[in-house]
């Protein structure tokens, strides 16, 4: 070793620390550990928020070092689709996995973010909720190094730098309902929100969901804690975020902004301060729209990859942080056993809706929802005739177009969409979510069983890119025209019946289901002729506008085909749970189909992620015959 060299390093071991840490200071900064704290079913119900209800130290006191985001959302307002948005930094819209525990593959020449990670150095674990609606690509741990109940970033190898998520599930919608529990948040000062009924159900639910976020920020104030003790917490950028808004009904599940702001907690400790926004300041809050369809960009941008052109969000952190974007949005396919279409965006101060099938109630029979005593008492008193017309709302059929003042009506109750003075910001906003569905090329306009037909030996991504496949402008049109319930568009609708694009057929028959039985009359002839269509979603959306708005004749006729479609072994499982909803639509009309449909019950499981979606309806269809 030459003298020199060898006298440098002797200097530089006996140096003091402070210097030490200058020379360090002067090499190329190490990679961030970066630690996810999220959890189940929770907004923006923390005290940093501004919550005084809410007990929540821990998180307050993150925020209180970090920033922390006023307009986030998670895009979907229910696990899976919100989960499956952040793994892929797409938009399950575009994916074709926006409906509720479905599975697709991931589109050609994508990878999930752990898998980029990988390839920059990092240690990846998940513990343990996943709920992705696209299959992992490649063998166990190709995704995550672990994802399990053991997984933690204790496991990395000796100076590897981890990506780290914890998900805690003390806050579920499953937790809010569990009884016996004796309030600690008072009942009595819980904020009732304008669409819910004053009842000791809905205060014991909320205050039940207060306590549950308690809980859960001593959980996380234990997490940050052991990187405290570990000596890593200035190393690591920490985020916390909840998955969808809370375990209520008209929070989860639905895409206003009751079911789809979250809180998001940003801490990035001093060393990587080059990865902060400009205007990040302790304790800071910032006005800036994310949503989880960001979320996979940004880790790429802070760990110092530049986000893949596939993914569809924009960094907000980290030297490859986009632009401020205008809007956020969010969307709402099948939930559970339920079918429903809607697309939201929304701006700093509106929420614009757009409902695709408008004939549908709001409040549709999900099992799993009406476990909750809230659900429960509300529906109860609706059907008493005892709400107000703000707390009715939510049990009637909806109307297209919404558009709410978060600023005027955080509660969202008065729709503005027919408002002369809103007129330029509904057009705005409506321009806005049509823009957004021709960017990312929406596949949720092609019924659910034709997402996975088309797509066979492709992925439904890589066909909705593909004009050929999916005509995307035309079944678009098809679909506002149906959904826009103008009554002059019953020509037209008639014509759409002869096209030759299925879903644009599918899209005509259910234009003129959603304007009842004078549309049907007017169409007779083609929807009679319908029923005899190559696409099973054609024959199912003809035979229910037929049998639901029809004659006792059209009835005879049609049921026959929604019982032929049901059987999950026939057409697959998402054809048998479109035509058991289709046939429980009819009420006791449908009758004399329950005998063939009691010969179903053997056959239905839903199977895989579906689970027993398909038994939930046919019990409720043969409830007690
Ligand atoms: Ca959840």
């Amino acid at each position: 070793m030459p003298r020199t060299a060898f006298a440098l390093l002797l200097l530089v071991g006996s140096l003091p620390y402070c210097q030490a840490a200058a020379v360090e200071k002067s090499t190329p900064p190490a990679k961030p550990n970066i630690l996810w704290l999220t959890c189940e079913d929770t907004g923006p119900q923390l005290g940093c928020y501004g919550d005084k209800y809410a007990t929540t130290p821990n998180l307050d006191r993150l925020a209180a070092k970090g920033v922390h985001y006023r307009h986030a959302w998670s895009n979907a307002p229910v696990c899976a689709p919100a989960r499956t948005t952040i793994i892929s930094g797409m938009y399950p819209t575009a994916t074709g996995a926006e409906h509720m525990r479905s599975m697709v593959p991931m589109p050609t020449g994508t990878q999930m973010y752990p898998q980029l990670l990988h390839a920059a150095g990092y240690y990846c674990t998940n513990n343990s909720k996943e709920d992705y609606n696209l299959d992992k690509p490649g063998k166990p741990g190709k995704v995550w190094d672990d994802s399990s109940n053991k997984a933690h970033w204790k496991n990395r190898a000796a100076g590897q730098p981890f990506f780290a998520v914890f998900n805690n599930t003390v806050t579920h919608e499953s937790q809010v309902r569990k009884r016996p529990h004796k309030a600690v948040h008072d009942p009595a000062k819980i904020r009732v929100r304008a669409y819910h009924p004053d009842t000791p159900e809905v205060r014991q639910d909320w205050a039940q969901y207060y306590d549950n976020i308690a809980t859960m920020d001593a959980w996380a104030g234990r997490m940050l804690a052991e990187l405290e003790e570990a000596g890593l917490a200035d190393d690591t950028i920490v985020f916390f975020y909840g998955d969808h808004g809370p375990g209520m009904p008209r929070c989860k599940r639905w895409p206003y902004n009751s079911g789809l702001q979250v809180p998001l907690i940003v801490h990035i400790p001093a060393k990587f301060a080059h990865l902060a926004p400009k205007d990040y300041t302790p304790g800071g809050k910032s006005d800036r729209l994310v949503s989880f369809v960001d979320l996979a960009p940004t880790l790429m941008s802070l760990v110092g990859v530049k986000p893949p052109a596939f993914m569809q969000g924009h960094a907000f952190l980290g030297p490859h942080a986009a632009e401020p974007q205008p809007y956020v949005y969010g969307f709402r396919g099948r939930m559970d056993e339920r079918y429903d279409m809607v697309r939201t965006v929304r701006d700093r101060r509106y929420v614009y809706i757009r409902n695709y099938m408008p004939h549908l109630i709001y409040g549709q029979h999900v099992a799993y929802m009406f476990e909750t005593p809230t659900t429960q008492v509300w529906k109860r008193l609706f059907d008493q005739g005892k709400l107000t017309p703000a707390q009715s709302h939510f049990w009637q059929k909806k109307p297209p177009e919404e558009l709410y003042d978060l600023e005027n009506d955080p509660d969202e109750v008065n729709n503005l969409a027919g408002s002369p003075a809103h007129r330029e910001i509904l057009e705005r906003m409506r321009k806005a979510e049509q823009e957004w569905i021709a960017r990312v090329r929406d596949v949720g306009f092609l019924p659910e069983p034709e997402i996975h037909s088309r797509s066979e030996g492709s992925t439904p991504c890589d066909i909705g890119h593909d004009d050929a496949k999916y005509p995307l402008a035309r079944i678009v049109a098809a679909a506002e025209l149906a959904s826009g319930l103008k009554a002059d568009a019953v020509p037209e609708l008639k014509k759409a019946l002869a096209d030759g694009d299925s879903a644009v057929r599918y899209w005509g028959a259910m234009g003129l289901l959603m304007r009842d039985r004078p549309a049907v009359e007017a169409a007779h002839g083609e929807l009679q002729k319908a029923l005899a269509d190559a696409a099973p979603c054609v024959r199912l959306a003809a035979a229910s506008a037929l049998s639901q708005c029809g004659t006792q004749a059209d009835l005879e006729q049609a049921l026959p085909v929604l019982v032929e479609l049901a059987p999950p072994g026939k057409h697959g499982v998402n054809v048998s749970l479109m035509a058991l909803n289709a046939i429980e639509a009819l009420g006791p009309k449908a009758d004399s189909a329950l005998p063939a449909l009691q010969k179903l019950t053997k056959q239905a499981k839903g199977g895989g992620r579906t689970q027993s979606y398909d038994v939930r309806v046919l019990d409720g269809l043969l409830g007690g015959k």
